[in-house]
């Protein structure tokens, strides 16, 4: 807690791209009422958003959007990729929030969505190999769960996920190993909440963990419920590489939140929800692709090498 007045400015990490918002729902080829929180992967050369798109029933399925800058001129399929189906229990109040993955070892995208029902949000799983077929793989674990992502790879030959199940109302993020895809175990608290800061009501992982020399880089978003309602902001961790429960590092500021009118006026006013990353090795530029006040997608650029410099010079004792 040596660190409120730390000197180097969080709110330069990231810059918001000029063009934002990128997706609205007035430009959807079909009617919708927000446009929001996609998972993003670079596919065939061109950026592809996988986003969650809410009807005027207030359900939400998932619909692609390519785009070769991945900034501009985003082409959006006419029909969803994944909407709820009628036949399945759990999808009956729609699917929300997709994270995506390369699997190298499967040679498949792993995609980890919410699906809702009056059971609760449970995160399941659909394998695909070229975004025009999925196959849907079942619910991953029991409700409450949300804001899911696997690891891009195994990790000493186990599947890893990092999950927020809700348990006894404490919204903590947790992490999750499976040898085949199918069954979890060794499940423990990664971060908690963090009663009194910025993200003390509820935490969540946002876009997919990212391997760096230094560790699995983690964004997340932090809640802190408000007299206005709530406030979601995005902080950063840093985890071991063979051992990713354990936390090397995890910020004290918040290094993104609402700001501009775009994230601060729309269905839900105060929230920046980062879903989906595109990282250019070569140019260490990260792009994060983010939900902004639950209306529209925005993207914000940082340095990958510039964030994990400042998590590591972020103090250990904020564990
Ligand atoms: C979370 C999720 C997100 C949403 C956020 C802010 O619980 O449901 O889909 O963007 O709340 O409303």
């Amino acid at each position: 807690m040596n660190d409120y007045f730390e000197h180097k400015n969080t709110n330069t990490l990231f810059q918001r791209y000029k063009g934002n918002p990128i997706l609205i729902p007035a430009r959807w080829p079909y009617l919708a009422n927000a446009t929001f929180n996609p998972g993003a992967i670079k596919h065939h050369g061109e950026s592809l958003l996988l986003v969650r798109v809410e009807n005027m029933c207030g359900f939400s399925h998932l619909t692609i959007a390519r785009s070769k800058d991945g900034k501009t001129n985003w082409q959006i399929e006419e029909k969803p990729f994944l909407a709820p189906k009628s036949t399945l229990e759990e999808e009956q109040w729609g699917l929300e929030d997709p994270r995506i993955v390369w699997l190298e070892d499967r040679q498949e995208y792993a995609i980890t969505y919410v699906c809702f029902s009056k059971d609760g949000p449970t995160v399941s799983l659909a394998l695909t190999k070229d975004f025009e077929t999925v196959e849907r793989q079942g619910r991953m674990l029991p409700p409450e769960d949300k804001d899911a992502s696997l690891f891009p790879r195994k990790i000493n030959d186990r599947y890893v996920l990092i999950h927020r199940p809700i348990i006894r109302g404490e919204a903590h993020i947790w992490i999750s190993f499976s040898p085949d895809l199918k069954y979890w175990g060794d499940h423990r608290i990664l971060l908690p909440v963090r009663p009194g800061w910025w993200d003390c009501s509820k935490v969540g992982l946002g876009p997919p963990p990212i391997e760096t020399r230094e560790g699995w880089l983690i964004i997340y978003h932090g809640v802190r419920t408000t007299a206005s309602g709530s406030l979601y902001r995005v902080g950063l961790a840093l985890l071991d590489l063979d051992e990713p429960w354990k936390i090397i590092r995890r910020s004290s500021h918040w290094v993104f939140g609402p700001q501009v009118p775009y994230e601060r006026v729309g269905d839900v006013p105060g929230v920046t929800f980062p879903t989906g990353i595109i990282v250019n090795e070569e140019s260490r530029e990260l792009r994060m692709y983010y939900g902004a006040a639950d209306s529209n997608v925005s993207l914000a650029i940082a340095n990958i090498d510039e964030l994990v410099e400042y998590i590591l010079n972020c103090p250990e004792e904020n564990q």
